[in-house]
């Protein structure tokens, strides 16, 4: 009996490592690592998801949110066929009904909507639910150029400091993350790599091992403050203010490189100018800093090199965000830091990629100009009676949880007369306000080209596993809407394949013999580094880095970063920005992520708590004109006073009052670039 038991679990064994299979795969989640997976598949199901350990960057270490993937892909919130809504808009009513039905309701609404009204008054909404490039900008572009209808500005990340960037180099591109791990000095500014850019925080272990000395700049003492070696506590939106002030310190200590200055940038002297405005004292009132915490940044960050600034997405969603990361930006200029491979900055890497938009996006089928919706703006499109949007189709995003101003949102959503459409994974808060809700595939299930906006990795990844339900892709549904509108243009009969060739058709590719075949062969191609960015030529109309630039007048009245500190006029500033376990709004919805998470909280400094007599673990109401959310207060010298923390995009349904976060947020534009300032949110708050 024991032999034969033996011998059936050894059977068992072998025939389990037969039928389990490996497979290469890409996370498409919206992160900057874009790391390479390998997944176990056992009879068309996701078994287990790892690290792939070849890649150069993310070297086989995943994060614990990529590990429960499967429960977003075997989720009982997955859609899984075509629905229709039958009872009130956000009830969860819904019937089920065939793709025939589905395709077919939503081009009779539009063509009785094209009808009545211009075809702008049919909006998509998208943003980054896959980072797959096909399936997140290709065949939609393609089909709503064709049937004119309102355009998207996709604001609601990184435009303020994009600009910010640009403004200075004319390009997204920074230095290579690899060397990093041989810089010498640090700087996190606004950035919790920790927990948005796990593996730049590896790098700058790695760098520490090595000598180097890490620097967090934050509102919060976060996971990153912890981890750096200094952790510089500012006040929100203080950050141009300190970059300018740090340039004060620099130049009239005399650390600046005059070289470099002299053969790689422009408008130096009118910026030498700038800065004396930024004297210690100022510059200490505004930031929170003392005079010698400002001293000390600024003489270890001049004198230490290779210094290295990895600039992020925090301290741009603000009012002054593209001015706070302009400033930030020319740091590296003013030391030279750019003459070490290990040294200069880095905001995102995403213009290492050539990617052939045009051809697929084809704006050539835009034959007017329709009218632009600011996604950022989404409540007051939705709600503006003057111009009426009576469509949207939304796509790889969830606004009722991540657009600010959510009640606004929820507003136009509620609309009776507004047809929704809402293709997505999971009954998400979104899709609860469809009329049809159509079932979309997760990336295991479809195939799509993969780049990232920090390393310089392309790869394509086929799927793994066979569609569940009746799920099809972005790209899939998109040319089913063609066909079923007529569109007779030979572009939307493109599959998948021919769209990765046709992404790839740039001169760059082809020099660097990069294709779809060998990709298909090799899964992921590291494409050429440039080590010296900034030292012979930037990316802008003076070829120089820019310490001024005339384009900025059009845009902010003037052509120097002339950085003032936010005033708001409330009690507080209400920053919210993402927690560890949950990706945006995904993978929200897994209890046991949830439960590392501890609940939708608020930190609020010790002093405060004194003044409004709140207790830790208490409900507090965080309220201003747009609405009110309650939270668990945790009472914590992580925030400063005046400031409140808190984390995470939760579900509505897991908020006390089903208030998420962002009815509180600000749906005003930044300085320069027309983007999202979440983080600008003046609010008051009392005891529940
Ligand atoms: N785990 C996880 N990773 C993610 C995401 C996620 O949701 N979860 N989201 C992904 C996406 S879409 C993005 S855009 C990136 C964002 O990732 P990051 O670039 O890290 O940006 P945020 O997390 O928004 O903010 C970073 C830090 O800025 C701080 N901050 C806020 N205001 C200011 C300020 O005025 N000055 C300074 N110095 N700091 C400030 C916040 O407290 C926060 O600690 O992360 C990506 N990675
Ligand atoms: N308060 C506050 N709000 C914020 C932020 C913040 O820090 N604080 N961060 C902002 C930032 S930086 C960003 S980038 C945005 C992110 O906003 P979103 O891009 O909306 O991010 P997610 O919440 O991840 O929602 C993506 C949705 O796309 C779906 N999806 C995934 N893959 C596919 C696919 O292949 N096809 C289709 N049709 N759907 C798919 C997912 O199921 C998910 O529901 O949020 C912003 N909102
Ligand atoms: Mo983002």
């Amino acid at each position: 009996m024991a032999f034969y038991y033996i011998q059936k679990v050894v059977f068992l064994k072998i025939e389990n490592i037969i039928s389990i299979m490996k497979c290469f795969s890409v996370c498409p989640h919206d992160c900057p690592d874009a790391c390479a997976l390998e997944v176990e598949i056992k009879d068309n199901m996701v078994v287990k998801i790892s690290g792939n350990k070849d890649h150069v960057f993310t070297q086989g270490s995943i994060c614990n949110k990529t590990y429960f993937y499967r429960d977003v892909i075997y989720s009982d919130k997955r859609v899984l066929y075509p629905y229709k809504r039958v009872g009130k808009k956000g009830s969860l009513s819904f019937e089920r009904i065939s793709w025939q039905e589905a395709i077919k309701t939503i081009v009779e609404r539009w063509q009785n909507i094209l009808k009545h009204y211009q075809s702008d008054s049919i909006l998509p909404y998208s943003y980054a639910g896959t980072e797959g490039v096909l399936n997140n900008a290709s065949m939609d572009r393609r089909f709503f150029n064709k049937l004119q209808s309102a355009q998207l500005l996709r604001t609601i990340c990184s435009k303020a400091g994009s600009k910010g960037f640009e403004l200075a180099y004319g390009k997204a591109i920074g230095t290579n993350p690899i060397y990093t791990q041989n810089s010498k000095f640090i700087i996190f500014w606004g950035i919790n790599a920790m927990v948005t850019n796990l593996h730049q925080a590896i790098f700058a272990q790695r760098a520490r091992l090595n000598g180097a000395k890490i620097i967090s700049i934050d509102v919060e003492k976060n996971e990153t403050a912890n981890f750096a070696d200094e952790f510089y506590h500012i006040m929100p939106a203080s950050d141009g203010v300190l970059a300018l002030g740090i340039a004060n310190i620099i130049i009239n200590e005399n650390l600046y490189d005059k070289e470099f200055i002299e053969s790689n940038t422009v408008g130096f002297d009118k910026f030498k100018e700038l800065v004396k405005k930024y004297a210690p004292d100022t510059v200490s009132k505004q930031t929170g800093l003392s005079k010698q915490q400002l001293n000390k940044l600024a003489i270890e960050y001049a004198t230490i090199k290779p210094s290295f600034i990895r600039i992020g997405n925090g301290l741009q969603h603000h009012l002054n965000g593209g001015f706070n990361t302009w400033a930030i930006s020319l740091l590296p200029a003013l030391v030279g830091s750019w003459k070490y491979k290990e040294g200069g900055s880095l905001k995102s890497n995403s213009g290492y990629f050539p990617i052939n938009k045009t051809l697929l996006e084809r704006p050539d089928l835009l034959n007017k100009k329709p009218r632009s919706i600011n996604m950022v703006e989404l409540g007051k499109a939705l709600t503006d009676n003057k111009n009426p949007i009576k469509s949207i189709y939304v796509y790889n995003s969830n606004p009722l949880v991540v657009a600010p101003n959510h009640n606004l949102v929820k507003k136009g959503f509620e609309r009776e007369d507004l047809f929704v459409v809402v293709h997505e994974r999971l009954w998400s808060d979104t899709a609860k306000y469809a009329d049809i809700v159509l079932p979309s595939t997760t990336s295991f299930e479809h195939e799509d080209l993969y780049i990232s906006y920090w390393h310089n990795v392309i790869a394509f990844a086929n799927r793994v596993i066979e569609p569940l339900g009746q799920s099809k892709p972005n790209i899939e549904v998109f040319s089913m809407l063609a066909q079923a509108f007529g569109f007779s243009q030979d572009c939307f009969k493109d599959n998948v394949y021919d769209l990765a060739d046709q992404a790839l058709d740039s001169e760059y590719f082809k020099r660097h013999n990069i294709s779809l075949n060998r990709l298909l062969k090799e899964k992921f191609i590291e494409l050429e580094y440039i080590d010296f960015p900034y030292t012979d030529s930037a990316y802008t109309k003076t070829e120089k880095i820019q310490f001024e630039n005339p384009d900025a007048i059009n845009l902010a009245g003037v052509s120097l970063p002339h950085c003032t500190a936010l005033t708001l006029n409330y009690p507080f500033i209400l920053i919210s920005p993402p927690n560890k376990h949950f990706l945006n709004s995904t993978f929200a919805h897994i209890n046991k992520l949830k439960e590392k998470e501890y609940a939708p909280y608020v930190k609020i400094n010790p002093k405060d708590a004194i003044k409004y007599d709140l207790k830790d673990n208490c409900n507090v109401e965080i309220f201003n004109e747009q609405g009110s959310c309650i939270l668990k207060a945790m009472i914590s010298d992580d925030v400063k006073e005046g400031v409140l923390v808190a984390r995470g995009l939760y579900w509505v349904d897991d908020y006390i009052n089903k208030q998420p976060i962002n009815t509180l947020t600000s749906d005003k534009l930044s300085d320069i670039g027309n983007g999202a300032v979440f983080f600008s949110s003046g609010v008051n708050i009392k005891k529940v």
